[in-house]
């Protein structure tokens, strides 16, 4: 069997280090240009099999840079129940990727010393990866990686980061949580959906017809079984299905173009009233739009499925009779407006922390039903076992009223329609119809819970992103000094004013974001921050300006 000797000699041979610059495993894993990736690839599958072997289960590698334009790629490591990477191993993987060739060997055998790992396990990794031209490559780099550690990697071809963490989930769960193939999670999903609308899919304002944009990726691959199975239940419309390699990936599409831009995207067509979808590159995001009579655009994103979700398992809860610590959580990318409706109008406690979703995941479970969404569209549910096991007792008790039984039945089959491994933009837009429609809502009902307060993301390049450094889940600015204090007067020269900057973990960027009373303001003072920022913390190349189109 293969050890890691040879994966040291295999290493140099055949995936050497190409570049001098180091990178950092961030927000979401490595993300950067393709051509910089091989040997990052090659070592994160070293690593996969070493984390597989210390845990004794199944990992999973993803291969995708998302909402990131066609020439990125990147890898994020999945951990056995389906989350992502704990944290203490980032600095591995970060390690791992930036080490010589030469020093490889005793990298791995520093690991396996410090946590004792046995070499004999043969592992499985799960591998997945999106639809740029770059990932059979780079699948093959890492699953070279996996090999050369006696791993055996179980390549799932092209799959979306959900379906990845929700393989690796089945899988850990000895199939508990659903059958480990493609096949397995379009039963799962469709059986719950379908029987959630088995008393019909219309109902008031709510009517059964989306128009889905695909960003030309794999969210667009992997919606068709559900268009052909779902049939009338659900009309989806699909749009920006184009083919691998054309460039148009997240081009002027999907959900993080929407999101930041603001617009429709390009290739669907603006039908008035009509809900429309988004999903972003790797099929993880979603967000919801629509054009009104008077060509007015309206987002509905991350903030909205949250409180529509919460809002919705807190009238079922209450129908059944239960009381659990339901809890929110969001960043400070939340639209103000959303986190005052969830705390004061839904009286549920809100949480805030770091951009990413480890950091969502990880906080969510500190709650026994725990909702989490970032403004961008990226969230799910999860629920406590107990709280799946009391729902249950209260189907078995006689003594429950038909209301009760009802409410529980239902939220049992919602629970099986939420991938609660990781967000999932499809789960989460067939969680979104079934509200709706157990409403009775259209778009307008839906976005007249509360007035949101306009906001506007922006992104400036500097020479170093990360001498921008922050505190307090990035709302308040550290360093470079000085900088916090000029963002503070510029946030009170509006009302209601909120603003924040810190480096993206996923861009060569910083971003930008803020919000006041008008769409004027928020769009003056995102500038007004940007600029700052740009002279403050060395700016390169175009000083930040809002382009309309
Ligand atoms: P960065 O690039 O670190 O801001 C972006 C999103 C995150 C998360 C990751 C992973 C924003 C502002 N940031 O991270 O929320 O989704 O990508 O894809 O949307
Ligand atoms: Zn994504």
């Amino acid at each position: 069997m293969a050890n890691y000797r040879t994966a040291y000699a295999f290493a140099r041979e055949m995936h050497p280090k190409t570049e001098k610059a180091d990178i950092q495993y961030g927000t979401s894993g490595f993300r950067t240009r393709a051509n910089k990736l091989g040997y990052v690839m090659y070592r994160m599958g070293l690593l996969a099999v070493l984390r597989a072997r210390y845990k004794n289960a199944t990992i999973g590698a993803m291969i995708t840079a998302s909402h990131n334009p066609e020439h990125d790629n990147g890898v994020k490591l999945v951990d056995p129940h389906g989350e992502l990477l704990e944290q203490s191993w980032e600095e591995w993987a970060t390690k791992f990727a930036n080490v010589g060739d030469d020093q490889l060997e005793a990298i791995i055998a520093e690991i396996i010393k410090e946590y004792n790992i046995p070499m004999t396990e043969r592992v499985h990794i799960y591998v997945g990866k999106d639809t740029r031209p770059s990932s059979p490559s780079l699948a093959k780099s890492l699953m070279d990686g996996v090999l050369a550690l006696g791993g055996k990697p179980v390549d799932f071809g092209i799959v979306t980061t959900p379906q990845l963490h929700y393989f690796v989930a089945c899988k850990n769960t000895k199939q508990e949580y659903g059958v480990a193939t493609e096949e397995g999670y379009y039963n799962k999903l469709i059986t719950a959906f379908l029987k959630l609308r088995n008393n019909g899919y219309t109902k008031g304002n709510y009517v059964n017809r989306i128009f889905y944009d695909g960003a030309n990726g794999v969210g667009a691959k992997k919606i068709k079984p559900f268009i052909e199975r779902l049939g009338q239940t659900l009309k989806i419309e699909m749009y920006n299905d184009e083919g691998i390699g054309t460039g148009k990936l997240n081009h002027l599409c999907g959900a993080d173009f929407v999101k930041s831009q603001l617009s429709f995207p390009n290739g669907v067509p603006p039908e008035q009233n009509v809900r429309c979808a988004s999903v972003d590159g790797d099929a993880d995001r979603v967000v919801y739009y629509f054009i009104d009579e008077n060509g007015q655009f309206h987002l509905l994103d991350g903030d909205r499925i949250a409180t529509l979700v919460a809002g919705y398992l807190k009238d079922l809860l209450s129908d059944i009779g239960l009381d659990f610590n339901l809890g929110l959580v969001q960043t400070a990318y939340a639209n103000g407006a959303s986190t005052e409706y969830i705390t004061k109008q839904l009286n549920v406690p809100v949480a805030c922390v770091s951009t990413g979703v480890k950091h969502l995941h990880s906080k969510a479970l500190d709650y026994e039903i725990g909702v989490y969404f970032e403004a961008n569209g990226h969230g799910t549910v999860i629920f406590k076992k107990s709280v799946k096991d009391k729902i249950k007792t209260i189907l078995d008790n006689e003594n429950s009223s038909e209301t009760q039984k009802e409410a529980a039945k239902r939220l049992l089959i919602l629970i099986n329609l939420i991938n609660e491994t990781v967000g999932d933009a499809i789960s989460d837009l067939l969680l979104v119809e079934t509200i709706l429609l157990a409403k009775g809502w259209d778009v307008k009902d839906w976005e007249s819970m509360y007035t949101e307060l306009p906001n506007r993301l922006l992104k400036v390049t500097v020479q170093d992103r990360y001498s921008i450094t922050t505190k307090d889940a990035s709302r308040i600015c550290v360093t470079p000094e000085g900088l916090q204090a000029e963002i503070d007067a510029l946030v009170a020269k509006y009302n209601k004013g909120r603003s924040f900057v810190r480096p993206s973990g996923t861009e060569d960027c910083v971003r930008i974001y803020a919000e006041a009373e008008t769409r004027e303001d928020a769009d003056k003072l995102a500038v007004e921050v940007a600029k700052k920022v740009y002279e403050m913390a060395g700016g390169i190349g175009d000083i930040p300006e809002i382009i309309t189109q």
